[in-house]
């Protein structure tokens, strides 16, 4: 789908001709147009080809034409023009969280700041301070938010680096000399973020690999070529390296280029230990190679059974091996629901009525509509009037869809002081009550926790969500006490997700561990805006695997019934 290009493209427009101080409504109306075409549940090019895209609200005739440019050309030469117009580095500045077009436009007008790199020279020499309305504070903001942005480039999320790996991946295994290939690395242990895509291959042709490799039409640049190793740099400026190994080491450079590198050290020591010696070429007593073809093979070898790749983090995986108590990690197939997600009664695009079979597609027994609470406004939030409208749709597709429970909830709005956003009448008669903070992330530890311990102390509150609040490359997770926490969750009976959005996969894997080990019950939610975003519970279940968690441990692989959600009693 092309809906998200056209939307960055309209966006980036809008913001071109605010730092250019053009007419408001002209800005305006890319900025709307981009909201519409991200929102939009169908594919872009296709409306474009049935000469629908007018169909679309805030798209008239020169939009129109616009998108299919865009569709047919993969660019727009609107865009290419007004670039030419202003310094390249300040569109990038705009990335930055809290720089906005009017702070671009003046920074650049009144002091010359043209990129990111000049913008936190100046923040941190204190240069800014003497324009209108900055100080020393929106310095700090500048350069704390500089950092997010710095830290979003150094990293991929989850669902950037599996697309992008997957989609090379095909095409390489069309190769006919491949004959195994793998993701390796921090991608293979679906770690939160990755800084580069690994692939290993096993083949007699290193030679032809490398070459149809390098030669894939998304590379940009090839930064290393040689006879088993390459590495490129994507259009979309992702780093890729490909290894090429014989078949007879694959299991053992999978399991070397897998890491993490602190699990690696540690087998190193077990193979030591017991008289034999280690490497990415296979397990060896003396000169004579006694395992590398399998990763099973080389830890059955060293006295292990195999250790899924999302526990290689040495955090006691390699005992529990030894000792034949590694977890019998959740699969993704185990999930029975999603608890959360939003229509378009709130800030989702798309109806219940598409939520819902986007549900059954996936085979779900059930499915919460969560939309946001009143003073949610940006978002959409219902009020209680609104409130009994979506009970009669959501009763009207009930009866429809009688293969599948629709659940009616509420992502409620804890406030800066813990209360809640519904009082308890309107709680009381939701399936699912989901508390989450919106608002107030600067506040101490212990007023964050206190909010927190406060929703969970609701008997009507089942899930808190979204429990740091982090969203990768544009916001910092604020700082919750989980040991305090946890323990009101589980004296209350309270559930924290794992919410699979690749912005945010929080509860991380190290919390969901100590929630689990606190005796806190947990769901995997995708918190879902668009029906296709459902497909994003892998991530979710990404992060449980590499908390150590079991089926058992999360509540949404119980059918309905058998839900151990909150009492409410
Ligand atoms: P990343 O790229 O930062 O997201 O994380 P990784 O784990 O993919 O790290 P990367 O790409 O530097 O290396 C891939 C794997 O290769 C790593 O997980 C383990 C292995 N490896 C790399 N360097 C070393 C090393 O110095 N010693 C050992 N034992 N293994 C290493
Ligand atoms: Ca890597």
């Amino acid at each position: 789908m092309k809906n998200k290009l056209i939307a960055e493209v309209f966006r980036e427009i809008s913001q071109i001709l605010e730092i250019k101080g053009e007419n408001f409504f002209k800005i305006r109306a890319y900025e709307k147009a981009a909201e519409n075409v991200e929102s939009l549940p169908d594919d872009i090019e296709s409306l474009a080809k049935e000469d629908r895209l007018k169909d679309i609200t805030g798209i008239g005739k020169d939009l129109d034409e616009k998108i299919k440019e865009i569709v047919s050309t993969g660019k727009l030469k609107y865009l290419d023009e007004l670039k030419k117009d202003i310094p390249e580095g300040l569109v990038d500045m705009l990335k930055v969280p809290g720089i906005g077009p009017k702070t671009a436009k003046m920074l650049y007008e009144k002091l010359d700041i043209q990129d990111v790199v000049m913008l936190e020279r100046m923040a941190a020499a204190g240069k800014i301070r003497g324009l209108e309305g900055m100080g020393e504070k929106t310095e700090e903001n500048i350069l704390a938010g500089i950092d997010i942005y710095k830290k979003g480039r150094e990293r991929l999320d989850l669902k950037t680096a599996t697309d992008a790996a997957y989609n090379m991946i095909a095409r390489l295994k069309k190769i006919k000399e491949v004959k195994n290939i793998s993701p390796a690395g921090s991608l293979r242990r679906m770690k939160e973020t990755v800084r580069d895509i690994d692939i290993l291959v096993s083949s007699k042709a290193p030679q032809k690999i490398m070459d149809a490799f390098t030669g894939l039409v998304d590379v940009k640049d090839i930064t290393a070529k040689g006879p088993t190793k390459s590495s490129i740099r994507t259009k979309d400026n992702i780093q890729v390296d490909v290894r090429v190994v014989e078949d007879a080491s694959y299991g053992a450079a999978l399991m070397y280029f897998t890491g993490s590198k602190e699990h690696n050290i540690k087998l190193r020591q077990l193979a030591i230990k017991k008289g034999l010696k280690l490497n990415e070429y296979g397990i060896f007593r003396g000169e004579k190679k006694i395992a590398g073809k399998t990763e099973d093979e080389m830890y059955k070898t060293l006295g292990l059974s195999y250790i899924e790749p999302e526990l290689r983090e040495d955090r006691g995986e390699l005992e529990a091996s030894a000792e034949a108590r590694l977890p019998d990690l959740i699969k993704l197939k185990d999930i029975k629901g999603d608890l959360h997600s939003h229509s378009t009664w709130s800030d989702g695009g798309s109806s219940i009525e598409e939520m819902v079979i986007g549900a059954r597609k996936l085979g779900y027994e059930y499915i919460a509509i969560t939309d946001h609470s009143q003073s949610l406004r940006i978002a959409g939030g219902l009020g209680t009037s609104e409130l009994d409208l979506k009970r009669r749709d959501m009763e009207r597709l009930s009866r429809k869809y009688k293969d599948i429970k629709i659940l009616f909830g509420t992502e409620v709005d804890i406030d800066s002081e813990g209360n809640l956003d519904y009082p308890d009448s309107v709680l009381k008669e939701m399936d699912i009550v989901i508390g989450a903070i919106h608002a107030g992330f600067k506040q101490p530890v212990a007023a964050i926790t206190r909010r927190i311990i406060k929703a969970c102390e609701n008997k009507y509150v089942h899930i808190i969500a979204h429990p740091t609040g982090r969203l990768w490359g544009s916001r910092n997770e604020y700082e919750v006490n989980f040991e305090e926490a946890f323990k009101a969750a589980r004296d209350t009976g309270t559930a924290f997700e794992i919410n699979s959005f690749p912005q945010r996969l929080d509860l991380n894997d190290v919390n969901a561990r100590m929630a689990k080990e606190a005796g806190v019950k947990i769901v995997i939610n995708t918190d879902s805006h668009l029906a296709e975003h459902l497909g994003m519970m892998k991530f979710g279940i990404a992060v449980a695997r590499r908390a150590w968690l079991e089926k058992k441990d999360v509540l949404n692989t119980a059918a309905l019934g058998k839900m151990a959600l909150k009492n409410l009693g």
